[in-house]
């Protein structure tokens, strides 16, 4: 595809598939990545380190280890904890298609390993992740990179293709029970929901608008991913309540080389 065709498709469908973003070689640093984060929470366990906040076990865990190591659900701000994730961020060839659809100045919204763990990962209600987050106007792009395959097994993603076209909706809890519904609203729409399985080392791209969600995993393969969302200086931090009015975003391609901006949120 062209980058005028995966714009336009991405623009009408709200979603986007890259086959195969990463080689063999970059999957399995990854995946030996992860599992050094698994014994990186196991020592922060035992040293009751404050970081482990951004460190969670898996609410609906039959064990709580697997192997020796915690049954973790997911890691925020893996930058931090991982040159391996850092980099990734900004993976030459996902940096080509961000530019196209984001333009060049990126900055990280967030970097995170979502970890659907053998037989235990939870399922992930249906939401759209604006709702969320303290970020106008709602037009970021999430990236999920699937580090295992991801399969309607263990949990693959479900989106609503167009769904950024429904505008800002309420959504209830996310992490939720295998045989839970995923979502409490009835007066939605959600025959359109489709699967996107993917191959490991492929990404799926969507619109913060996108309405998404996944299935439980109940399978023997874990379902690994690194998620990350970027957005472009036009969009603002606009926090709600007593959050910090300013935060420090890095920046992944662009705004001059700098590697971090603080953002400053207008006036109450
Ligand atoms: O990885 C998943 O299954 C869902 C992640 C997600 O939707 C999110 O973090 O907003």
């Amino acid at each position: 595809m062209t980058s005028e065709m995966v714009k336009k498709f991405f623009e009408e469908e709200g979603y986007f598939v890259i086959k195969d973003l990463m080689t063999a070689a970059e999957v399995a640093e990854c995946q030996q990545e992860v599992r050094r984060l698994h014994e990186l929470a196991a020592e922060m366990e035992a040293r009751k380190d404050a970081a482990l906040r951004n460190f969670q076990r898996e609410p609906y865990a039959q064990d709580a280890n697997q192997d020796g190591l915690p049954v973790l659900r997911k890691i925020e701000e893996t930058r931090q904890y991982s040159e391996v994730f850092r980099r990734l961020a900004a993976h030459p060839r996902l940096m080509e298609v961000l530019h196209d659809l984001l333009g060049p100045d990126l900055l990280l919204f967030r970097s995170t390993l979502m970890l659907k763990p053998a037989f235990h990962g939870s399922a992930h209600g249906l939401h759209q992740d604006s709702s969320y987050w303290p970020m106008e106007p709602p037009a970021l792009i999430t990236v999920s990179i699937a580090l295992t395959d991801s399969t309607p097994e263990n949990g693959c993603f479900k989106v609503i293709p167009k769904s950024h076209r429904w505008g800002l909706l309420q959504w209830g809890r996310i992490a939720r029970q295998k045989d839970e519904s995923l979502v409490d609203r009835s007066d939605l729409d959600l025959s359109g929901q489709i699967e996107v399985p993917l191959r490991a080392g492929s990404a799926l791209l969507f619109h913060s608008l996108v309405v998404h969600g996944s299935g439980p995993n109940t399978s023997p393969q874990p379902r690994n991913t690194a998620l990350y969302a970027y957005f472009p200086p036009t969009v603002r931090y606009q926090p709600q309540g007593d959050a910090a009015r300013e935060k420090s975003f890095p920046v992944v391609s662009g705004l001059g080389g700098r590697t971090e901006i603080v953002l400053v949120a207008a006036g109450r």
